[in-house]
């Protein structure tokens, strides 16, 4: 049977075996290519997609700026995608299910109405994206005005081994307030692998 499904030829004989399977050839065919491609998924890690949208709360970043310590990950705590389950709200990393192509962008913004003290001390942060150790992308945001908000948008195309953490991370001494807000202005963190 198998030779002439790779062969694709239409006529497959209805024999005596296809008769006790009580199953039409072209079924028996389909079953078995979908049996060899489940195969060469498990064989070769998995083909579905894997992409991942995330933000960060308000309460966490509320809660995020009043810990933060230099070189701390930042955490975003809510999706609007996971598919693949490649993204953990609980660590902030994403862990490439399979090696490929991917592409990252991180949106940071910061507010303009808490300052830690100074009047140039609303928010400033830098922030790294990191695969394992690696830096492969850089932002710094800052306002120094207070009611002017800032955002920096960070993207990165990058070859992505199977099992490698990518994420944010803080890149040195920060001030004042994370601004991510549902319904105002969402501080982000995606990834999605091309070729699919
Ligand atoms: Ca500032």
């Amino acid at each position: 049977m198998w030779y002439q499904c790779l062969l694709g030829k239409n006529q497959i004989r209805y024999n005596a075996s296809y008769q006790r399977m009580k199953m039409p050839p072209k079924t028996a065919c389909f079953i078995f290519i979908g049996l060899m491609l489940t195969c060469i998924t498990r064989s070769y890690g998995c083909s579905c997609n894997v992409a991942f949208s995330s933000y960060i709360t308000e309460a966490s970043a509320n809660s995020q700026s009043a810990s933060m310590t230099d070189g701390a990950i930042i955490k975003f705590d809510k999706t609007e995608a996971n598919e693949g389950e490649g993204f953990s709200t609980s660590t902030g990393k994403f862990t490439a299910p399979s090696s490929g192509l991917y592409g990252f962008t991180w949106t940071f913004c910061v507010d303009s109405r808490t300052t830690d003290g100074g009047p140039l001390y609303y928010g400033e942060y830098g922030t790294k994206l990191m695969s394992g150790n690696s830096v492969i992308g850089v932002l710094h945001t800052d306002t120094e005005t207070t009611k002017d908000d800032a955002c920096s948008t960070g993207f990165v195309i990058k070859y992505v081994s199977e099992g490698t953490e990518v994420y944010v991370k803080n890149n040195y001494a920060h001030q004042g307030k994370i601004l991510s807000k549902e319904n105002h202005t969402r501080t982000t963190f995606s990834g999605w692998k091309l070729n699919q």
